[in-house]
């Protein structure tokens, strides 16, 4: 099925495109083609290391060449471009490979996310048609192959599952590879590269549609700013599929300066800590959660962190309290990054005063990132005020993946994207993260749209009705709660059953409320909705 620009997924209109162009943000460049020139300038620098089990490394031309020989056995396999290939795999080597394959042929991965299970990746397979899905056989104790063979009676489109490791009753990756027949077609670079996910406001997740035009610059733009170049070494502490350790300057953005990207398989201190000496990290990008729990064993861990010389923290909002702390405990510098998948990315900048640092969430990447701050009417608010972050730019999506109906409500008519986010501008021009109009839960850095639980949880027999809402968190941020009204009669209900209830629907494991209280009604607002703002600060209280 292939891909119509600006029907599957809203374009730029061509007068901005071309000052994009005009002003080089958009290069002309592809994926495929920067594997292949990092390649031929440096084919014996290494690009990819693998700790796990045993070390493994490919240099850029191990990397190139294995994409080649990737692709055309997907190829083979009658996989091509515009494809959708939903990828679900750890931070392991052959995610790298798998995601170069597939741009080389311009067949766009969906990036998921390992936790995801039946419900988000049944989802992403039907809406997106895929043709293919790609997973590890058994990964922290789940095995892959029984959901993808779940899935394959259903989805009768999905035609190929390849299985890192044991195949089982399905193909092994490793038998995938042949001889290149010759050169790709290929993408062109205002093409799609990929589909991002969301965290999403709505029922079922939003899929984020890249192009590699857009996405190169906001890797660019980035390893600027962060001085990423030829000598860092990045580890990926974070799911490799997520877009910050992907983009900010993540993963790719290492790979195109030409550097060293360490993949570590959990991102704990016990496991990281060992890497960042053995492999001499420099980078390293982490949620506010995870860099509380390094800042804590920073202090007194026997290893050496001196390599490290930044620490991206973001996701989700870090308190200053905690940020002032991670400089003294891992001896490096902290930068604070505000980003979203559908585009715009914030950081504080090197020379910024520690201040600046530890109090905002950064200013943005490009000088053509257009930011305006509003009210609830639409007007620009004073300036310092908070207000409604929305925004437009070179790198900032103009619209969710097939979804017209959504994107007339998240984007305005001249194309900004209403981001949910509430900030204040300081001054110097960074934002400060002051709230959330969005109905979200932020958990940690990972996010829940309450409105696809809470259909969830309404499909149990015993439930009436149910509201999902954030309480605060000192570890973090955000946790979820859910309060439920139960049926008039029905069997009364303990927490734990509601829990085990979403859990065996299939969802991603921190979607899984982690507190649900019974009650007899919600408070409404005035035209009769039921308050999410009352009841959160309901559960704010108790
Ligand atoms: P997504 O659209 O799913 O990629 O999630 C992006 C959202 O994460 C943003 O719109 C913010 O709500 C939140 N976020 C990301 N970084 C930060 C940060 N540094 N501080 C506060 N919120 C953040
Ligand atoms: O939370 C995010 O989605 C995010 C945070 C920081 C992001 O997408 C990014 C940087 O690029």
């Amino acid at each position: 099925m292939t891909v119509t620009p600006g029907v599957d997924a809203p374009t730029w209109p061509e007068e901005f495109a071309a000052r994009y162009r005009a002003a080089g943000h958009w290069r002309g460049e592809t994926f495929g083609g920067m594997l292949r020139e990092r390649a031929a300038a440096h084919p014996d620098r290494v690009a990819l290391v693998d700790p796990a089990p045993e070390r493994r490394t490919w240099t850029y031309g191990e990397l190139d060449e294995r994409a080649d020989r990737l692709a055309a056995g997907f190829a083979a396999r009658g996989i091509g471009k515009g494809d959708r290939v939903v990828v679900q795999l750890p931070n392991i080597g052959e995610f790298v490979e798998v995601v170069f394959a597939l741009f080389r042929i311009g067949a766009l991965p969906v990036y998921a996310l390992p936790a995801h299970r039946d419900t988000e990746i049944g989802y992403f397979c039907s809406f997106t048609e895929a043709v293919a899905y790609v997973v590890p056989d058994v990964h922290a104790g789940y095995d892959h192959r029984d959901l993808a063979a779940r899935l394959r009676k259903e989805t009768p489109g999905l035609r190929h599952v390849f299985v890192v490791g044991e195949p089982g009753e399905h193909t092994a990756l490793s038998e995938v590879p042949c001889d290149p027949a010759g050169p790709f077609e290929g993408p062109e670079p205002h093409e799609l590269a990929f589909l991002q996910l969301s965290g999403g406001t709505t029922g079922v997740p939003k899929l984020i549609p890249r192009t590699h035009d857009d996405y190169l610059y906001s890797l660019w733009g980035s390893n600027e700013i962060c001085g990423v170049d030829a000598h860092t070494r990045f580890l990926v502490a974070l799911p490799a599929a997520h877009n910050f350790p992907m983009s900010s300057p993540g993963w790719l953005g290492v790979m195109y300066a030409g550097g060293t990207v360490v993949l570590c398989p959990r991102p704990d201190p016990a496991t990281a800590f060992p890497l960042v000496e053995r492999e001499r990290i420099t980078i390293t990008a982490l949620v506010p959660p995870l860099a509380l729990v390094w800042t804590e064993a920073g202090t007194t861990t026997p290893y050496d962190l001196s390599s490290l010389t930044l620490a991206l923290v973001g996701g989700a909002k870090y308190s200053e309290e905690a940020a002032r702390r991670l400089q003294p405990a891992l001896g490096c510098r902290l930068m604070q990054v505000f980003g979203m998948a559908e585009g715009l990315v914030n950081y504080t900048r090197l020379d910024d005063d520690v201040d600046t640092v530890v109090t905002t969430q950064g200013r943005p990447v490009s000088p053509d990132d257009e930011i305006r701050i509003v009210d609830d009417g639409g007007d620009d608010v004073p300036e310092g005020e908070p207000g409604h972050l929305l925004t437009r730019g070179p790198y900032t999506i103009r619209g969710y993946w097939r979804a017209p109906e959504h994107n007339a409500r998240a984007f305005t008519e001249d194309g900004f994207y209403r981001t949910g986010d509430l900030v204040r501008r300081t001054p110097t021009g960074h934002l400060v993260v002051v709230g959330r109009a969005k109905d979200q839960i932020n958990r940690g850095g990972e996010k829940i749209a309450p409105e696809e639980i809470e259909n969830i949880i309404l499909a149990h027999p015993s439930v009436h009705d149910v509201s999902v809402v954030a309480v605060p968190d000192a570890y973090l941020g955000e946790r979820s709660l859910a309060y439920v009204v139960l049926r008039t009669g029905a069997e009364p209900l303990r927490p734990v059953a509601v829990k085990r209830f979403v859990r065996e629907r299939g969802v991603a494991a921190h979607k899984v409320p982690d507190l649900v209280e019974f009650v007899d009604a919600f408070p409404q607002t005035g035209v009769g909705k039921v308050s999410k703002k009352q009841l959160r600060s309901t559960a704010e209280q108790s």
